[in-house]
């Protein structure tokens, strides 16, 4: 792990960090599944954290072995489908949905001079971002779009500190996923996992909340 006193800036996922949207993609994902008859249970929706909406849907329908009983166009439609659901639930979303504590951490760390930057795999990041109020902390934030390859893989955080113009031994990334704390570790960032520790075993550090994310408690866990 890098030293604290090393550290320049944070890249931060969004759905499940940030904000508590990684239950509405659930619920999204969730209804589509019931619509074409795939069994849903919580490991799956685990296995989805991070993962592209693409990416998502294959996952789902493997997951009943029904990956090769749907066209392209079709799985097209069902995407769109989860999307429509998904945006229905951040329609509603308020500066309420921003999760314990992150608020003042983000505070906090533009109070002490450190670059932020968002590696979120979601299309729908910069919307998410407005309802929530955040904009003004997210300056730099990676297009999901310009990506050659989705969470696990080491890009998205790669490019995370690129764009503070740092080196990602400079960086600590913060993910609530399994596929997001690999490619944090893929890239050469010190990773922070946010949840079940055992789900996240890879993390170099591990908060069961988002309330635990303090500076303080950051340098402690990296002495
Ligand atoms: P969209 P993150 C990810 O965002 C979500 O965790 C994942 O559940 C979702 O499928 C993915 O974004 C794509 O989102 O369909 O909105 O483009 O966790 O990387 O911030
Ligand atoms: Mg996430």
């Amino acid at each position: 792990m890098a030293k604290f006193s090393d550290i320049k800036g944070f890249v931060f996922d969004l759905d499940g960090v940030i904000t508590d949207t990684s239950i509405f993609h659930s619920q999204a994902w969730h209804q589509v599944a019931d619509q074409v008859g795939v069994k849903w249970d919580d490991h799956l929706a685990d296995a989805l954290k991070g993962i592209s909406r693409m990416d998502s849907l294959n996952l789902i329908l493997a997951h009943d072995h029904r990956e090769n009983d749907f066209t392209l166009a079709e799985k097209t439609t069902l995407a769109t489908q989860k999307n429509e659901n998904y945006l229905k639930l951040v329609a509603q979303m308020t500066p309420a949905n921003i999760l314990p504590g992150i608020k003042p951490f983000l505070a906090d760390l533009k109070a002490h001079g450190y670059l932020l930057s968002l590696a979120s795999a979601s299309k729908n990041s910069p919307l998410v971002l407005k309802h929530l109020g955040l904009e003004a902390y997210f300056t730099k934030s990676i297009d999901p779009t310009s990506l050659t390859h989705g969470k696990p893989d080491p890009e998205i955080f790669r490019r995370g500190a690129e764009i503070l113009n740092l080196d990602p031994q400079q960086c600590i990334g913060v993910e609530d996923a399994a596929a997001g704390v690999q490619s944090i570790n893929g890239a050469g960032e010190t990773s922070i996992g946010i949840g079940d520790a055992t789900v996240l075993a890879a993390a170099d550090i591990n908060f069961a909340t988002t309330a635990q994310l303090t500076l303080a408690n950051i340098k402690a866990a990296m002495a």
